[in-house]
């Protein structure tokens, strides 16, 4: 396919409905020299983490080049850019702002607004200061109070430049993936830290809320949380069982905690060593009201029972992206539906969706039909939730252009827009131009 299409009806064509290409802080920056050190940093210096053994320290040199990736933004006829801010870029050590860091994104956020360009900005994606690290990290029950802090001073800063505020992107994924199976910064490894970095970063998330409520009453305020449905093996009582677990364990133990204000049932099931440690009016602070809820997805996974794990994960089934995460758009609006069922949600943005593809630049042009194919079964997947009734405001692709791909490195390319880190030469792909098309076609 080289063409992105919606039935005419859709509200997905509607003007009302926003949409925009997403990035984050350490995965596109680079300028290092200009900020402190972050676990990705640390992470990255450890052998054997990053695939091509690379790191943030350059990435897509968005530091030097922002103006034009603002300009780049602004021809793919956006109506918004999600964006992250790298948190040891505007704190410095001691908690105050660093006028510096600060600037950078002032500029940026006043470019935005020039181009009429919303500002939907992340505050955590990932890059945690790595002398708070040294602290004990999400393990510390003070780095929450550490993250309202620095949200309270940002969001003062920054004044009335900003149209949303997420306060995490994927706690999930901080906690699970850097806290208990170690291959996310920091790199932690054992089933007794996962779900007390998970507690920490949803407090994190509550008290900050607080002071995003206070100082920023005008903007839309929530969470973007990552959802990979859990489907069972087969219909045996066991591998249902073992499903259900693990939907719990990775996905609602999120999301439950800010709708419903407690844990999964299964909470209780667990040893005491691994649980978190819950103060009293936690869960009140961690479910308080947010004006959006943004969910980010990808893929999909099957499960079987497992006697000694309870739930084991099956390999993905064809067909696969270029990361290996299967291709299941029918997973993507059965989630959305189910969630609206399950909770009282506020409006929802997809504040990322797209795959990595084994793109070819050839003669100055990536022909990624296989990236637009993604998009546009995603696309009717969410037309198709949203036919059914939830409230989907918004949706980002993910991402603007390539760039840092975590413990994949340099070597996963998710953009709509092909990056050359040789010479750093931006090229829109086909995808890039097909999404452009639908969204100036409304
Ligand atoms: C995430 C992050 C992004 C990733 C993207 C592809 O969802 O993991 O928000 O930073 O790059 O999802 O893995």
């Amino acid at each position: 396919m080289t063409t992105l299409s919606l039935p005419l009806n859709s509200p997905l064509l509607s003007k009302e409905f926003t949409y925009g290409v997403a990035t984050a802080s350490f995965q596109i920056e680079g300028g290092h020299e200009h900020r402190l050190p972050c676990i990705w940093d640390t992470f990255c210096a450890t052998d054997g983490k990053i695939a091509d053994n690379s790191n943030g320290f350059f990435a897509c040199e968005h530091y030097t080049r922002w103006k034009e990736d603002i300009e780049l933004i602004d021809s793919l006829g956006v109506d918004a850019y999600r964006m992250s801010i790298s948190w040891p870029r505007v704190i410095t050590q001691n908690g105050r702002l660093n006028t510096e860091g600060v600037q950078f994104y002032i500029e940026i956020l006043d470019e935005l607004r020039r181009r009429n360009i919303k500002a939907y900005v992340t505050l955590y994606h990932w890059d945690l200061p790595q002398h708070l690290e040294d602290n004990g990290g999400w393990l510390n029950r003070e780095t929450a109070y550490q993250f309202q802090h620095y949200a309270d001073l940002i969001s003062k800063a920054f004044g009335d430049r900003v149209f949303s505020y997420a306060t995490l992107n994927e706690p999930f994924c901080s906690a699970f993936l850097g806290y208990e199976v170690g291959i996310h910064a920091p790199g932690k490894v054992g089933k007794e830290y996962g779900r007390k970095a998970a507690h920490h970063l949803l407090l994190a998330h509550g008290l900050a809320m607080q002071v995003l409520r206070k100082n920023s009453p005008n903007t839309l305020n929530g969470i973007v949380l990552n959802f990979t449905p859990c489907y069972s093996a087969s219909e045996s009582e066991a591998d249902k069982a073992a499903t259900s677990y693990a939907d719990d364990y990775i996905n609602q133990w999120y999301i439950k905690p800010i709708f419903d204000g407690q844990y999964p049932e299964i909470i209780d099931t667990m040893p005491e060593n691994i649980q978190p440690e819950i103060e009293s009016g936690d869960m009140e602070i961690i479910s308080g009201a947010v004006d959006f809820l943004g969910i980010n997805f990808y893929t999909r996974c099957i499960y079987q029972a497992d006697e000694q794990e309870i739930y084991q994960v099956l390999p993905a089934k064809a067909p696969l992206t270029d990361i290996g995460w299967e291709i299941y758009p029918k997973a993507f609006s059965e989630l959305l539906v189910s969630l609206n069922e399950k909770y009282d949600l506020p409006p929802i943005y997809i504040t990322e969706n797209g795959a990595a593809m084994d793109d070819k630049i050839v003669d100055g042009i990536v022909n990624d039909t296989d990236r637009i194919d993604y998009y546009q079964e995603h696309l009717n997947a969410l037309h198709d939730a949203m036919i059914q009734g939830v409230n989907v405001q918004g949706y980002f692709a993910w991402s603007l252009m390539d760039n840092f791909e975590w413990a994949e490195g340099y070597l996963k390319r998710f953009g709509i827009v092909y990056v050359d880190y040789q010479n750093q030469l931006r090229t829109i792909k086909a995808s890039g131009k097909a999404y452009k098309n639908l969204i100036t076609s409304r």
